[in-house]
């Protein structure tokens, strides 16, 4: 079954900016080999932005914008969130390629899709979908519009085809720990201590998109932890963390800052960052007690 057929059943307007986003990634997929330069600017985060950060960034605004379809677009890329001519009060947040700093070593990356009704600005609970485009051996798209999570491979004929409907959790012991050992705070060095001594093994590639697939195939928990010098940790709430809490979440899954369901969050700022633990429920119960010394 091809993606636009799998999307039948829900709104149009949902339906088609999924359709469209997964067209402009079809398009980076293609366009890696003739792009591996970096640019010279660097995105509001100070970290210098690759060729291909940039131009996924554009080709998103580019098919969106004149779409009708999308009225804010939120963007890792971009210092503000942009407002489009709409007839829909949908709003977009993405993360153009993540991971892009693994591009020159060949690695996936991907493009993260966070899906609103209203603003961007909203609790991850209040999202009506996200989406996910793996680039790697395959590139992979799995998305979520709050009825299960679906998988689909693209072909040898440039069509998205269902791989995997309803994907759930798995329960394999892997962990993905983020952060130098040296800088963790006592209660996440506990956490994974507890781990090691279970017996999980280490799967960590810096690509948060794929390290996060990976957990929700074969079980485990991904972690970017509050540390030392840094208690809000590194990934974005918006453009990261969001997108992905809410597909493991709606995989039978969870996500928490370490203290709370990170999906609970009220964003303050569109640049907010938030120490995160996304992967099965055990994993997250287990760490949401060490935090709170139980
Ligand atoms: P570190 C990539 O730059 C990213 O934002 C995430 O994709 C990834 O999980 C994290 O940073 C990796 O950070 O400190 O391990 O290089």
């Amino acid at each position: 079954m091809q993606l636009s057929d799998h999307l039948e059943a829900y709104d149009e307007d949902l339906k088609q900016v999924v359709i469209r986003i997964s067209e402009v990634t079809k398009k980076i997929s293609r366009g890696f080999a003739s792009r591996q330069g970096v640019s010279d600017s660097s995105n509001i985060y100070g970290e210098q932005q690759l060729t291909m950060d940039k131009w996924a960034d554009e080709l998103l605004i580019a098919e969106l914008r004149p779409s009708g379809l999308v009225k804010s677009f939120a963007s890792e890329e971009q210092p503000d969130v942009l407002t489009f001519k709409s007839s829909t009060d949908i709003g977009v947040t993405v993360d153009p390629l993540d991971g892009s700093s693994l591009i020159g070593v060949n690695l996936a990356v991907g493009t993260i899709v966070g899906i609103y009704r209203g603003s961007v600005l909203s609790p991850g609970s209040e999202m009506v979908g996200a989406m996910y485009v793996l680039y790697g051996p395959l590139t992979t798209l799995n998305y979520c519009l709050g009825d299960g999570v679906h998988e689909f491979v693209l072909n040898d004929h440039g069509e998205f085809i269902l791989q995997e409907q309803n994907v759930m959790i798995g329960g394999s012991k892997i962990y993905a720990p983020g952060a130098l050992r040296r800088d963790y705070l006592p209660a996440h060095r506990e956490f994974i201590e507890t781990l090691e001594e279970e017996g999980y093994k280490l799967r960590y590639s810096g690509s948060f998109v794929a390290d996060v697939h990976q957990i929700l195939h074969k079980g485990g928990v991904f972690t970017y932890p509050a540390y030392q010098g840094r208690e809000q940790g590194k990934l974005r709430l918006l453009f990261e963390v969001n997108p992905m809490g809410y597909i493991v979440t709606h995989a039978g899954g969870a996500a928490s800052n370490g203290e709370q369901n990170v999906l609970t969050l009220k964003p303050l700022s569109v640049s907010q960052r938030v120490p995160v633990y996304i992967g099965g429920k055990k994993e997250i119960e287990l760490v949401e007690n060490l935090m709170k010394g139980e």
